[in-house]
């Protein structure tokens, strides 16, 4: 497989209703789209980045930057043999893995249409129905709190998961439990909270939560295991697992109980495919989340969800709770059992709606790969002549200097000594040298294009023109004086 080139797309997504965490609001969404060309058959991907740093460091513009100026560059003009190869030629670029999982899952996409079947088969999924959540965030009012909750568990929503921060936790919480005293319900706190807040934590007990999700530092574990110890409500990690290293690291440590999946957070589908398998060898269950994708990150979450062990509830839900109209075909939508129906069609099995995508876009970015341009991220040294060919050329200039001596010490006219005329001689040949050194360049920068500026800023075909006139003006100067004498 190769990749002939990627476009980079960024969309401006009105969502339907502004969505609020401890960290942001979020009312118009920045989406990066990567289509890519792999082989002829495009693949999509999404990156998840957000405009701010504020959930993770990854934002749209360093994923843009990241994509274009180091991961195109590694994988153009690549041969590999699947996309389950991707992840690790990107080794070299460390961390970014949203930047990375919107390349990683476009071909992931493009190879399984080249394949003829859906992604999730191709990934090893194994439901063909998957278990949908929603994630409400913070409300103005408990009583819309109230009413949106109600709403979505008339849609069919299994579970559902609210939005905290510290002054909107216990209350929200108590009165949903309150109103609905069976339904399935989370909080997620965004790192919200400090290891001293504890006790607060602790309180939430009493309202059989399914879990609290990320409460602490986005990246401390060990404080996330210390709590965990005073807790007997799991506590499920999103920010803090970035890597499968971090996963690892968490169910030695007893950091979490269960763990929130993330395509974007863990860098694509081979390491979501090797963090999940870690968690199920190790009795840990685990959730898609979401990131209020726009319907082809959604169309990889439904794929991801597919895996065995991803026996809880994702936030994947229905593409008209973000957006009046979704830019896939058809769009996901949720049945009243509260599920979303594998896809059947090849790849991540939905269309995308190209006339809207277009109508989205705010900026756009074709890369791509030359077929005579070589690797430049392998491969830093330009092509050189072969030493053959340079030795034979220096012989080449020796012997036209020699013959050249030779004409003026005959023919140049007897003005002074024999070594003058043999000076003379050289100079004369000077433009020949220049026109060596033109071809010389051109070979050693790989460039064949005459009109091309090389980096010293040479004109090389203005160049070998007044080589090569100046050779003739000598040359006529030469006879002239052969004449005159
Ligand atoms: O913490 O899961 C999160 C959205 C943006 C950033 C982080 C999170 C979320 C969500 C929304 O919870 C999930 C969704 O896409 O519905
Ligand atoms: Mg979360």
């Amino acid at each position: 497989m190769k990749v002939r080139g990627i476009t980079l797309r960024e969309l401006a997504m009105k969502l339907v209703t502004p969505f609020e965490t401890s960290v942001e609001r979020t009312v118009t969404r920045r989406i990066v789209l990567v289509e890519a060309d792999v082989d002829g058959v495009a693949g999509w991907g999404e990156c998840v980045a957000g405009g701010t740093p504020s959930y993770s460091p990854e934002t749209v513009e360093t994923a843009w930057h990241i994509l274009r100026d180091f991961l195109w560059p590694l994988l153009k003009n690549r041969e590999f043999s699947s996309a389950a190869e991707v992840w690790g030629l990107l080794g070299w670029v460390r961390g970014h893995t949203m930047a990375k999982a919107a390349i990683e899952a476009a071909i992931w996409d493009a190879e399984a249409k080249q394949k003829g079947i859906p992604l999730w088969q191709s990934i090893g999924g194994k439901r063909s129905e998957i278990a949908c959540g929603v994630s409400i965030g913070i409300q103005e009012s408990l009583d819309e709190l109230v009413a949106e909750v109600r709403k979505e568990l008339a849609a069919g929503y299994q579970r559902i998961k609210i939005k905290i921060k510290p002054g909107r936790d216990l209350e929200p919480v108590q009165r949903l439990r309150q109103e609905f005293p069976r339904i399935r319900l989370m909080v997620d706190a965004n790192s919200a909270y400090r290891a001293e807040d504890w006790p607060l934590l602790k309180q939430l007990e009493g309202f059989y939560l399914m879990m609290i999700e990320q409460p602490l530092g986005w990246d401390d574990l060990y404080a996330h295991a210390e709590l965990q110890k005073k807790l007997d409500t799991p506590i499920c990690l999103d920010e803090c697992i970035h890597t499968e290293e971090h996963a690892r690291a968490a169910i030695a440590l007893g950091a979490c109980k269960i763990i929130n999946i993330k395509l974007g957070r863990v860098g694509g589908f081979t390491v979501a495919r090797r963090i999940h398998d870690l968690c199920q060898r190790s009795g840990v269950p685990v959730w898609c989340g979401g990131m209020l994708e726009s319907g082809i990150g959604r169309a990889h979450n439904i794929a991801l969800s597919t895996l065995e062990n991803f026996s809880l509830p994702g936030d994947v839900s229905a593409s008209r709770r973000y957006w009046d109209e979704d830019i896939i075909e058809p769009e996901v939508v949720v049945s009243p059992q509260g599920t979303i129906q594998a896809p059947a069609a090849h790849g991540i099995g939905f269309t995308s709606r190209m006339a809207r995508i277009e109508a989205l876009t705010v900026r756009g970015e074709p890369l791509r790969c030359p077929v005579s341009e070589p690797n430049e991220a392998r491969s830093q040294t330009p092509s050189v002549p072969g030493r053959g060919l340079i030795y034979s050329s220096l012989v080449a200039i020796w012997a036209l200097n020699f013959i050249a001596a030779k004409i003026g010490l005959r023919r140049l006219p007897p003005l002074t000594t024999a070594s003058f005329r043999v000076v003379m001689a050289g100079a004369a040949m000077l433009p020949a040298y220049l026109v060596g050194w033109s071809w010389c360049w051109r070979e050693c920068t790989g460039s064949n294009r005459g009109a091309r500026r090389s980096r010293r800023g040479f004109p090389e075909r203005e160049l070998t023109h007044v080589a090569v006139r100046a050779t003739l003006r000598a040359g006529s100067i030469l006879r002239g004086g052969r004449s005159g004498a």
